[in-house]
Formats: C-alpha cells, structure tokens, sequence
C-alpha cells in the first residue's frame, strides 16, 4: 500500500508569494479581467469625485489568509476560538484609527460607508422617527434617507436644500426646518457638496431640537484626518465613512468623540419614565450591539487588517501633505473651468471636488445641432477619450439621474500619482478642447470626430504613463 502523500508546508512567504500566476493557471479569464482593469487604471485618467487609489501595502493585507477567519462579536468577546490574531489586528485598527481621527471610540467593523450610516440610524431610532438630511440631487448620499434607501422605508425623512441662488447651505433655513420637523436625528456630510460644512452650526441646531447629529464624512475623510477641512468628531455624537475613498480598502468606520460614553435616549426614555427603570447604556455601546448581533455578522477580517494598514499610512507626514496637494489641485482645475467659461456651483471649491453645470456651457461655435450638453453625454464622450468623470444630478436639475446637468470632477487620484497644478491646466484643456467639439445630437447622443478620440487617448496615455499608479 503506498504512503498518503505529505505535502511540506509553506511558509508565509512562499504562500503569498506570486498570487497573480497562482490565478492565472488557475482562472485565466479572471486573471485576463484584473489585468484588463489594471491597464484601464493606468492608461485612463481618474477623475471620479468618490474614488482613490490604495497603496500595495492594502492591497497585500487584502489578500491574506486573515480573509479565513470567522468570528463574530468583539475583541475580548468573540463568538469563535483561534481569534488571538486577528484580536491584534482590531485593537490595532481601532488604535490607529482613533489616533488619526482624536476620537475616543472607533468601530472598524461596518463593510461599508453606507453600512456604517445604517448601523448609526438604527442605533438610535426606532421604526417611524424623524431624519432630516440633505437630499440626494442637493449633494447628499442615498443612504441619508433617499425614498429609495433602507431608511428611506422605515423612517418619516425630510430633506433640507441649497440655496438656489448660491447652492451653499443656508443654516438658518435649516435650523428653521429642524424647529418644525423636529429630527430625531439630524445628518450632515455630501457626497456632491464643495463647500466646507460647519459641523459645530449643525451640532447647535441637533441641540436645539433634541436630535442626535450624525456626520458622514465620507468625501473628506482624508482632508478631515490631515486637517485640510474641519473635522466633526468632537461636535457630531457620531462620525462616519467609507475607508475607500480616502485611500484605504474597502469598508466602513465609525467613531465618536466626546459623546462616546454619553447615555443613549431611547424615544420612550422621556418623563413619565420611572427613574432608573434602565440601566443607561452609554452611545459606544449603543452602536457595538448593534453592529453585532444587530446589522452584521462576521466582520471582513483582511478588510479589518487592511484598515490597520491605511490608517498607519495615515499617520505619515507623506499622507497629509497630500491631502492639502488634493485641495490645491481641486481649486486650480475649477478655476481653470471658471477662466474657460464653465459654470462651476459657488464659483470654486474648498475640498476634494467641484461641479459644473454642463447644459450651461456654451461652446465656442460647436453643437452645430444646437442640442446642450448633458451630464450624460459628457461623461460618456470624455470616457472615449479616456478620462473619467462622473455625471452627477445638480440642485434644481431639470434633469433625471440617468441624465443629468451635471459633471463632477475629483482629484484625490491624480494627485497621489504626482499630478500638480500644471497637469491640471492640461487636464481642463484637454476636457474643454472634448466638450467644445463634440456633437450633442440628443440628451444621450453625440458625435465625436474619430480623430480628436484619438489624439486624446494618446495625450492621455502619455500623461497617465509620467505620473504611472504609485
Ligand atoms: N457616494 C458615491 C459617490 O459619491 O459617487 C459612491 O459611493
């Protein structure tokens, strides 16, 4: 009888070591994708407002055994054995992220921004109470309580606006919607909004009206960690947001500042209540039950570590000089739009990102058919030239999602690949030279010369290949 085969163990390193052969002769056709899509990143340039680009660092603690391990609950209380490991690698996720953000808590456990949002909400409220948030087409998230969001459903929501003769917040006018409406909570935080947000004004109205504030910085997360744009933590009860669009992997992170151990109301807490009926449970708390066993289970554990990693990166100087270079490079690409006749919202911006309204642009003796442009077609006409934006819905937008007037342009990733203001002068002579000659022939529909495609493609390509994925 033959022996069983004994295969000698790896190591760590030989384990790890040359993943993307290991997939290639295992599944050619996604190995082929992934390649796909690393040349697209390459040769294309990034310009969408919500996304970043993370270092290999996260990448290789994405790709880990850590993504095995099972567990649920918290460290020093897990449902599952053999969490010695990853225990470390929570503690130190939660550590780093508390230091880079001077919050007193940090739960590194939601699998996503929008994760995070839905954990915070039904945290605190119960089916039917009030949210008031800013609406989605006035710059704010699906998950602040759109109709078509989970707490959209379960929730009475109303909306506060931009103003829609400056498209700025108005304060005042939210404050006086919060004294009617009377939220039990109030949101904060866009993800089209280019504008510094005064986070202790809104904590003054959550006051006022008895409303817990949530913040959700998602867009800035990376300006607020290097001080480039106020930070919430110590006026919002809770801050949350995406780890990926500062540059970190995928998933969701909430902190809390000064308010982690304040005891959380319940709606029924209220007079009437006999006195030390509950054991008053601090708002940390609130929120860890129900992360788990209330919204999730097992946390995304290589996520987790990938967390730890980012957050580290963070922390470096490299990081947050960055992070200003993001902002300066905004401001110069809209300032270019403005010198070049594009309306762009309040005239500039303070943070990541700007919008223009497209369908006011008039170029110089192009659309011959007298059709305006759309935030469709820009984005789609630009795309064949290789540079990547996003159409985006504008206050007031006489036009659909699916349509829009609006293009949003970001610069979080050209400027990790060492972009500066004299590529984003190139970069918005580039857009115009796209948008004064494509033919816009319906709201969908356009024309563009083959040879202009061309030539941009190719001014692309040899940009993005100086200033190559870092
Ligand atoms: N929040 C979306 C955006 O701003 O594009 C993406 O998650």
């Amino acid at each position: 009888m033959s022996k069983p085969a004994c295969n000698r163990a790896l190591t760590n390193e030989q384990y790890h070591r040359d993943l993307p052969s290991v997939l290639e002769g295992t599944d050619e056709e996604v190995y082929r994708l992934l390649a796909q899509e690393f040349d697209r990143q390459q040769n294309t340039l990034q310009l969408i407002a919500a996304e970043n680009q993370c270092s290999r660092a996260v990448l290789a603690a994405l790709g880990s055994v850590v993504q095995n391990k099972t567990t649920e609950g918290f460290v020093g209380a897990r449902f599952h054995g053999g969490c010695e490991v990853v225990d470390c690698l929570e503690t130190l996720a939660i550590n780093r992220a508390r230091e880079v953000y001077g919050a007193r808590y940090a739960n590194v456990q939601p699998h996503s921004g929008t994760g995070a949002n839905q954990i915070v909400i039904t945290a605190l409220l119960e089916k039917g109470d009030r949210i008031l948030s800013q609406a989605m087409d006035q710059g704010g998230h699906v998950s602040h309580g759109a109709p078509v969001s989970f707490a959209g459903k379960f929730f009475e929501v109303e909306h506060y606006s931009v103003r829609p003769d400056t498209f700025l917040l108005d304060y005042d006018a939210i404050r006086e919607q919060a004294l009617r409406f009377r939220p039990r909570l109030l949101i904060c935080g866009a993800s089209a909004y280019s504008r510094t947000i005064d986070f202790a004004r809104f904590r003054a109205m959550a006051d006022e009206v008895g409303a817990y504030l949530m913040a959700d910085i998602s867009h800035i997360a990376g300006l607020v960690a290097a001080g480039a744009h106020p930070s919430p933590v110590d006026y919002a009860h809770f801050t949350t947001t995406s780890t990926y669009k500062p540059g970190g992997p995928r998933g969701g992170l909430i902190l809390v500042g000064r308010d982690f151990d304040t005891a959380f109301r319940g709606r029924s807490d209220g007079p009437g209540q006999p006195a030390g009926s509950r054991r008053a449970v601090p708002l940390w708390e609130r929120i860890e039950k129900n992360t788990f066993p209330g919204f999730q289970g097992t946390p995304s554990l290589n996520n987790v570590a990938a967390k730890a990693v980012f957050f580290k990166e963070m922390l470096s100087s490299e990081y947050r000089t960055r992070q200003f270079g993001i902002v300066e490079n905004a401001k110069v690409l809209a300032e270019e739009f403005v010198k070049m006749g594009y309306d762009v919202l309040t005239g500039g911006t303070d943070n990541h990102m700007f919008l223009a309204n497209v369908a006011n642009f008039q170029p110089h003796g192009a659309t011959a058919s007298g059709n305006r442009l759309t935030g469709f077609v820009v984005q789609h006409c630009l795309e064949d030239c290789g540079v990547i934006v996003n159409m985006n819905r504008l206050p007031y937008d006489r036009h659909n999602a699916r349509i829009t007037s609006g293009m949003r342009l970001g610069t979080p990733i050209v400027t990790k690949n060492g972009m500066r203001a004299t590529e984003m002068e190139t970069i918005a002579k580039l857009i115009d030279r796209i948008l004064t000659r494509v033919e816009v022939q319906g709201d969908r529909q356009y024309r563009l010369d083959p040879g202009l495609q061309c030539e941009a493609r190719e001014q692309v390509r040899d940009l993005c290949a100086r200033f190559p994925l870092r």
